[in-house]
């Protein structure tokens, strides 16, 4: 077990060497043949190489055309995929204080299996985390259990933010008790505190990854998605989090500074973006005018950036300077985020750091405040 090891999961604060990406093309939840995606992937790719070095995924028929669409610099490689979701599929970096680092591979079944996954076969996407640890070379812990990188968040300090809404969902772990669940997530991350949130976003086909809802932005420090709209179906959502998130106390006994991040919109699916998706025999459901599950704190904390994506003129202005006094140390950089929230999620949910191993001290780049 990683933590019997030594190991544990840094903070995404903490410095990268590298990101990994997957290359979208599944008609069936990117809009016409994923071309639009495809694009809006490797505006976020440039956006983030600026900062960490990104090696995108993507299926040797797809090789081609990635390589025309990336910049120069980023690094592609053959992986076959499902889908395109790094932060899920790929394996989780842990490290210990001899630098040293290795990746845990959770079990995958497309958030949520026979009862409520959204598609079937996952099967290239279970394999996602193997490959890429192979690539970066590092040794892995195939864990027992089915989790996804979006349904946690770390401090780095021992502290895990999660949602009872996922991973207590039937879909994934059936026979585990919240208790057993605790256990895995101290053994396999290095963790002493875990603190449940009741609900993610509302709408999250994900069943309510933390990654949406909120952002361990430094150590004692959530940025948290709000709404002030009681009538909205978030706001319950966001109401309860907030108050768990209050009554909380993290790893070193600290109680949370949160801020709270206004939602875009509310946003929905048009019928022209529902058109240009391909009907198929999945548990995806696309159609026009449904609520999107919308969310600044989506966002991927690189080296030197922050990059967020952008949603709604009405908003993205003040998520900016919100992520702006979070970060002072980074450039805070907005990237049109529409195509990636159609398929289902957002910037963090496409990307997967790869930290530094060493004493996780933070170093130059370190914690956000
Ligand atoms: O929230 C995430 N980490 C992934 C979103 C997956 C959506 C699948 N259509």
């Amino acid at each position: 077990m990683p933590a019997a090891d030594g190991f544990r999961m840094p903070g995404e604060f903490e410095p990268h060497r590298g990101c990994w990406m997957l290359w979208p093309k599944r008609p069936d939840n990117w809009r016409e043949n994923a071309r639009p995606a495809q694009a809006a992937f490797a505006a976020v790719a440039a956006a983030i190489h600026a900062s960490d070095p990104v090696t995108m995924a993507v299926a040797p028929e797809c090789y081609d055309e990635a390589r025309t669409l990336l910049a120069p610099g980023i690094r592609v490689v053959e992986i076959e995929s499902d889908d395109a979701w790094m932060r899920d599929t790929g394996p989780t970096f842990v490290v210990d204080d001899s630098g040293h680092s290795r990746a845990v591979d959770w079990r995958f079944n497309a958030w949520g299996g026979s009862l409520d996954g959204l598609y079937w076969p996952w099967d290239r996407d279970d394999a996602v985390a193997g490959e890429v640890a192979r690539v970066e070379g590092v040794e892995r812990y195939r864990a027992p259990f089915v989790l996804e990188g979006g349904a946690i968040h770390v401090d780095g300090e021992g502290t895990l933010i999660t949602t009872e809404e996922c991973l207590l969902s039937d879909g994934r772990n059936p026979d585990l008790t919240r208790t057993r669940i605790e256990e895995l997530l101290r053994a396999y991350l290095g963790v002493s505190t875990i603190v449940w949130v009741p609900r993610g976003v509302f709408r999250d086909e994900t069943s309510g990854h933390v990654d949406n809802l909120l952002h361990v932005c430094a150590p004692g420090v959530v940025a948290l998605s709000w709404t002030d709209d009681r009538e909205d179906p978030q706001y319950e959502r966001s109401a309860e989090a907030l108050a768990c998130l209050q009554a909380a106390r993290d790893a070193r006994g600290r109680a949370f500074e949160i801020v709270k991040m206004p939602m875009p919109g509310p946003l929905f699916m048009s019928a022209d973006e529902a058109a240009g998706i391909e009907a198929a025999d999945s548990g995806m459901s696309r159609q026009a005018g449904e609520r999107l599950a919308a969310s600044y704190c989506n966002f991927y904390i690189g080296n030197t950036r922050v990059v967020f994506p952008l949603l709604d003129p009405a908003h993205d202005g003040t998520a900016r300077g919100l992520l702006t006094k979070l970060f002072p140390g980074r450039e805070i950089v907005g990237v049109p985020g529409r195509e990636i929230l159609l398929g289902g999620g957002n910037i963090h949910c496409i990307t997967q750091q790869v930290p530094v191993s060493g004493n996780g001290t933070g170093g130059a780049n370190g914690n956000a405040r």
